[in-house]
């Protein structure tokens, strides 16, 4: 069994952990549990880079292995990051479990070492006639992101002492 797990943070308040969980080739199971975003959808993505050295801008466009374009999770024409909306209530948290095929975590097209992003608007998947459906999505700015990293245990351990803070 493979495991991940991304700390998001943003500037503005965003907070939460994300874990990642693939057994053998099986399709990967996403759950997490966010607070501080505005009621609503929310775009929720894998991006190609576990980068955040200037932000979630850093962390690059959505991860697309196969050169597709912007879709709904259930399309077959979509990027791997794609990963539709997550729902926020009233209260500004959300609980959700996903669980998609196109975003193993062991092998060629491994999401360990890349970026989740929260984005500040609904992705239209694709459908929305923008000019940036079929690239983004036009889910507006990137409100939190983290970087999925491997679960071993010293990573557990760091989590736990930031969820404490
Ligand atoms: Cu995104
Ligand atoms: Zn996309």
């Amino acid at each position: 069994m493979a495991k991940g797990v991304a700390v998001l943070g943003s500037s503005e308040g965003v907070a939460g952990t994300v874990y990642f969980i693939q057994e053998g080739d099986g399709p990967t199971t996403v759950t997490g549990t966010l607070s501080g975003l505005k009621p609503g959808l929310h775009g929720f993505h894998v991006h190609a880079l576990g980068d955040t050295t200037n932000g979630c801008l850093s962390t690059g466009p959505h991860y697309n292995p196969n050169g597709k374009e912007h879709g709904a999770p259930e399309d077959d024409n979509r990027h791997a990051g794609d990963l539709g909306n997550i729902n926020v209530g009233d209260d500004g948290t959300v609980t959700f479990s996903i669980t998609d095929s196109q975003i193993p975590l062991t092998g060629p097209n491994s999401i360990i070492g890349r970026a989740v992003v929260v984005h500040a608007d609904p992705d239209d998947l694709g459908k929305g006639g923008h000019e940036l459906s079929k690239a983004t999505g036009n889910a507006g700015g990137r409100v939190a992101c983290g970087i999925n990293l491997p679960c071993l245990h010293e990573v557990e351990k760091v989590v736990d002492q930031r969820k404490k803070l």
